[in-house]
């Protein structure tokens, strides 16, 4: 979800200059002619081995100021310039990080005003508050421009998934004025905000009656229209639990019916986890939601809060999710401060934590940014501009990046995409004692051993060899440096507040998706 302005009023604070230019007629039925288009297909890959990062497309890069409409770049609520085009041209940096998935938010006309309850100008620049979806946010792209970003991600191998909002409209949406559709909402102008998840006006804003076959039929075509026309691989579903079930159901059924059968459903249940999705994962709604519990378990172990034992049961839990269904984990994101602040700067934890996400099951979702240590704050200071160092590209020009941060994501996604047993395999505890974790993760035949150190003295550890390295010599995948293996048993040290990964320097499953390395 976005996180929206915190008081009702402030939706009547909304800028009532947005009134005068509001967009003529996106009215039901009312739809852009649709050029058909199909972009290169991806090789068959399952989900649960994708890394996906999450892009805010205006924090991100500039490639076209002639769009910069609303551009204020330094001030937290206002739109700053990035758009498609400039995401396209910095593709490279997403694709050499070694991410198979791209997550762009909303992109749809957004509300042209902005609203204050925030006690600042608070602008659509996150494409959460749509005014119309027949067409893209100009501020964002052209369709071309979508189409060339597209056709550029699938060209490495890269898939893409648009953030897409069934719950609400933006504020000022002429939705809830226009006389066709006013009653599709419920408002504060109506008097029909309810008091539950589902009927509550979420921050004020307008919700969709999606009970209504009317509206739900509207915005699943309007929505759907998008996937079709660009090739798109799947959706990020934006405030899920403010939807109703059947809504869930029928999506679930026309994007399998109308889209290509694979088509990927990532939601977005606030408060998430295995016990909170079930239902959603019973229901065939979603193939995977995000998982809000990992951030604060991955951190607090790295940072010596908890036993070792509990977070090892922890990681267990996350094993027990339906067949076909997966996890999603993060440890930054736009509605949540950042990980690196949560552990108040220290890279040592951020980086224990980031070895755990890289290593353990589930989706990993990378925050833009983080990977470089960008400083992601609390709300609205998480949503900062991609920092690009002394490179010339806007608006993040000159923001610092830890550069030995990205080295070591990039490693660490290298070792996941080269041994899909981190990303699909079992997972099994080894030591749990102190402050030392280690656990192996077995596929069909690959086996890798994971340890962690979050103490402050040098660690040794000794566990007996997977039976799978019997014919390989394995090594140290992430420091480098000496293993021993003797009698059976591995034997390591592991330097404090460290991780440490051990398999097979070379595994077969990355030769086979030829096409997919980001070069
Ligand atoms: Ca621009
Ligand atoms: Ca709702």
């Amino acid at each position: 979800m976005d996180r929206p302005p915190r008081t009702l009023l402030a939706a009547l604070l909304v800028a009532l200059a947005a009134c005068a230019s509001r967009s003529p007629a996106s009215a039901p039925g009312g739809g852009a002619t649709e050029p058909v288009g199909e972009t290169s297909p991806l090789p068959d890959r399952p989900w649960q081995d994708e890394i996906i990062y999450f892009v805010l497309v205006d924090r991100f890069a500039d490639g076209d100021p002639a769009n910069d409409a609303d551009a204020k770049p330094g001030e937290p609520g206002a739109f700053h310039g990035g758009d498609l085009r400039g995401l396209t041209q910095q593709l490279d940096e997403i694709a050499t990080l070694g991410a198979t998935a791209i997550w762009v938010n909303p992109l749809v006309q957004n509300i042209k005003g902005f609203v204050s309850g925030a006690g600042f100008p608070d602008w659509a620049y996150h494409g959460y508050w749509a005014d119309d979806y027949t067409r893209l946010d100009p501020r964002f792209g052209t369709d071309e421009e979508l189409r060339t970003f597209v056709e550029a991600a699938h060209g490495r191998g890269i898939r893409v998934l648009l953030d897409v909002v069934y719950n609400h409209p933006g504020y000022d949406s002429h939705f809830a004025f226009d006389r066709a559709t006013r009653y599709w909402v419920r408002s504060g102008m109506n008097g029909q905000c309810g008091d539950d998840d589902l009927t509550t006006c979420l921050a004020g804003l307008p919700d969709w009656k999606t009970e209504l076959p009317e509206v739900s039929r509207f915005l699943m075509d309007a929505q759907l229209r998008w996937a079709k026309r660009f090739g798109l691989d799947g959706y990020r579903l934006d405030t899920v639990k403010h939807v109703d079930h059947p809504f869930w159901r029928e999506h679930r059924a026309r994007t399998r019916a109308e889209l290509q059968p694979g088509f990927f459903l990532l939601g977005e249940v606030w408060g998430g986890d295995r016990d909170v999705l079930a239902p959603y994962f019973e229901g065939d709604e979603l193939d995977a939601g995000f998982d809000f519990g990992f951030q604060g378990n991955a951190l607090g172990w790295a940072m010596g809060r908890g036993r070792t034992v509990a977070f090892e049961r922890y990681l267990e839990t996350r094993h027990r999710v339906p067949e076909g269904h997966w996890l999603s984990h993060f440890l930054s994101s736009h509605d949540v401060t950042g990980g690196l602040q949560l552990a108040a700067g220290d890279r040592a934890v951020f980086r224990l934590a980031a070895a755990l996400q890289l290593t353990t099951m589930g989706i990993p979702t990378i925050f833009y940014g983080e990977e470089v240590a960008r400083p992601i704050g609390e709300w609205p200071l998480n949503r900062t501009d991609m920092p690009w160092g002394d490179r010339r590209i806007l608006p993040g020009a000159g923001g610092a990046r830890d550069e030995a941060m990205r080295a070591y994501y990039q490693r660490l996604i290298a070792i996941r995409r080269a041994h899909p047993a981190l990303s699909r395999g079992t997972h099994e505890a080894l030591s749990v004692e102190g402050d030392v974790l280690a656990f192996a993760r077995r596929d069909r035949g690959d086996a890798v051993v994971v340890v962690l150190n979050r103490g402050s003295q040098e660690a040794t550890l000794q566990v007996g060899v997977p039976q799978e390295w019997a014919s390989t010599n394995p090594s140290e995948l992430l420091m480098g440096g000496p293993i021993t293996l003797t009698d059976g048993a591995l034997h390591l040290s592991i330097p404090p507040r460290t991780a440490r990964i051990v398999g097979m320097a070379e595994a077969a499953p990355e030769r086979s998706r030829s096409g997919m390395n980001g070069g």
